[in-house]
């Protein structure tokens, strides 16, 4: 997924050529020397005994107990080059075998699920200040489904490759394919999940993961056969999807916002409508730079709350004394960088069964490797959609309306574009009494927009995303105003 910018921001390096990876300081690669025997699963063991050694115990800094499973590991996705992707699956707090099986995929391309999805956005354990310890996230998704996070492709948080070119040649393609494999692994591992509801759901790049995903799997389905993977639906949050639409609709969100001036407004649709936003063009470069300047210091995943700078922590603090109570829901915008810290303490990377063969020298919640030498990138995946509507999956569109990397407008020009018709009309949707958001369904696909968040709607609005997610595997409208019935 698309990553906030960190305090250390290379300003040479302008926001929007980076918009979908994250800007972090820059580590030399180190390129690992592979040596030993030792591999974390072995695959002469029965499933359950791999499960066993898979199982995590207690995260260092957990001063709490949980009522869940979970487990860490790597699956092998490709024998000859020896790559290997990781995983952290975690059960449902209630009655997991009840519940439907989820994947999460963050983007970038380079980007960590583990990093993102699970340590700041839906996951039960997120990481405080200190870097050093874990705390409960009271609305984690595994309330209501059993979720896999995984690192993909090879070169992102602990996934590895033994062919170390693999970092230098990852694409769209390639990874829909590892991804499969991965999956086609995990439930062989995990069998207990075979046949099991299953959906996958993602943000940001992820949206050209989440659905080559499903086509591969939807095809793999028919050609074997087979049933293994019971795939349901969809759900993507502030994806990119169509770089045409997408652009079209960065640039007006960024204009109608304040965000440029209008000459560069017009310079951008001129100059980078037609681009890719992984490969753009030099000429479109220069003018994303102008607007990267005019937008001035703010943090574009979220374009109203504090970045991640000193002086917003200055505000933090005055805001801190003021609302009183609320200390530890209170946002945190440098959140990333406790995770830095955390997954590159040995003891955690030991507690989650992380090989110190195939570790990387130094964890990143994104890579710029894999981020810079990306290769295919699909112009546009709607064909996708409509291959998969075709299939009568589930789908659902997310946007938080405060982001200006991949914000509501492009998700809206994405769907129109698509030109399916209505089957319920556009209105607002309500929790705890408030209008969340505004939602409209079509004929194959639910548009849901989550008011007030940014790119990573579960990191800004948890609450709302947790409804999001309920009704989303309940297959039901986004809730309505209830109606109360005493005054
Ligand atoms: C990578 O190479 C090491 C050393 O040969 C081997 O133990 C490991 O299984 C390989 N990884 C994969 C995914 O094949
Ligand atoms: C061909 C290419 O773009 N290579 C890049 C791969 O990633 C490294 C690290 O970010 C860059 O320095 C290379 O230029």
């Amino acid at each position: 997924m698309a990553q906030k910018t960190s305090p250390n921001h290379d300003k040479e390096m302008s926001n929007f050529r980076w918009v979908l990876g994250r800007l972090l300081p820059v580590f030399i690669l180190a390129v690992n020397i592979y040596v030993g025997s030792c591999s974390s699963s072995d695959l002469s063991l029965d499933p359950f005994t791999q499960q066993k050694l898979a199982k995590i115990s207690r995260l260092p800094g957990q001063n709490f107990d949980v009522d869940f499973a979970h487990y860490s590991g790597y699956i092998t996705v490709n024998e000859k080059s020896g790559r290997a992707f990781f995983y952290w699956f975690v059960e449902s707090d209630e009655n997991p075998s009840s519940k439907p099986l989820l994947l999460w995929l963050n983007g970038g391309p380079g980007c960590s699920s583990i990093a993102y999805g699970m340590a700041e956005e839906i996951g039960p354990f997120h990481i405080r200040k200190d870097g050093r310890s874990v705390y409960l996230n009271p609305h984690s998704w595994n309330k209501v489904a059993n979720i896999l996070f995984l690192d993909s492709p090879a070169g992102v948080g602990f996934s590895y490759s033994n062919t170390s070119s693999d970092l230098h040649t990852n694409g769209d393609k390639r990874t829909a394919q590892d991804n499969l494999k991965f999956l086609l692994g995990w439930f062989e591992q995990f069998p207990q999940y075979q046949g099991r509801d299953f959906y996958i759901a993602g943000e940001s790049y992820g949206g050209h993961y989440v659905p080559q995903l499903c086509q591969a799997i939807v095809r793999h389905n028919s050609a074997t056969n087979k049933k293994t993977i019971t795939l349901k639906g969809y759900m993507v949050g502030n994806a990119l999807t169509d770089d045409y639409h997408d652009h079209l609709g960065v640039f007006q969100f960024m204009w109608s916002a304040g965000l440029i001036s209008d000459e560069t407004y017009k310079l951008l649709n001129v100059f980078c409508d037609f681009d890719s936003f992984v490969h753009s063009s030099k000429a479109c470069e220069n003018v994303l730079d102008i607007a990267d300047k005019e937008l001035g210091d703010i943090d574009p995943y979220s374009i109203y709350t504090p970045a991640c700078t000193v002086k917003s922590s200055v505000s933090k603090k005055l805001l801190k004394r003021l609302v009183i109570g609320h200390v530890n829901e209170e946002y945190d915008p440098c959140t990333e960088k406790h995770s830095v810290a955390y997954f590159n303490l040995p003891e955690v990377q030991k507690a989650l069964h992380v090989s110190p063969q195939f570790a990387p020298a130094t964890w990143e919640t994104c890579s710029d490797v894999v981020n810079n030498n990306w290769t295919d990138s699909a112009s546009s995946v709607l064909d996708i959609y409509r291959e998969l509507i075709g299939a009568g999956l589930q789908i659902w569109m997310f946007s938080g309306d405060t982001d200006a990397v991949i914000p509501v407008t492009s998700t809206r020009y994405n769907i129109n574009a698509l030109m399916l018709q209505t089957t319920k009309p556009w209105r607002a949707w309500h929790d705890e009494g408030q209008v969340a958001g505004w939602t409209q369904e079509y004929q194959g696909l639910t548009f849901v927009v989550v008011r007030g968040a940014g790119h990573e709607v579960p990191l800004h609005r948890p609450k709302a995303a947790l409804t999001l997610i309920k009704s989303f595997l309940a297959g039901e409208s986004m809730p309505a105003l209830q109606q109360v019935s005493d005054s």
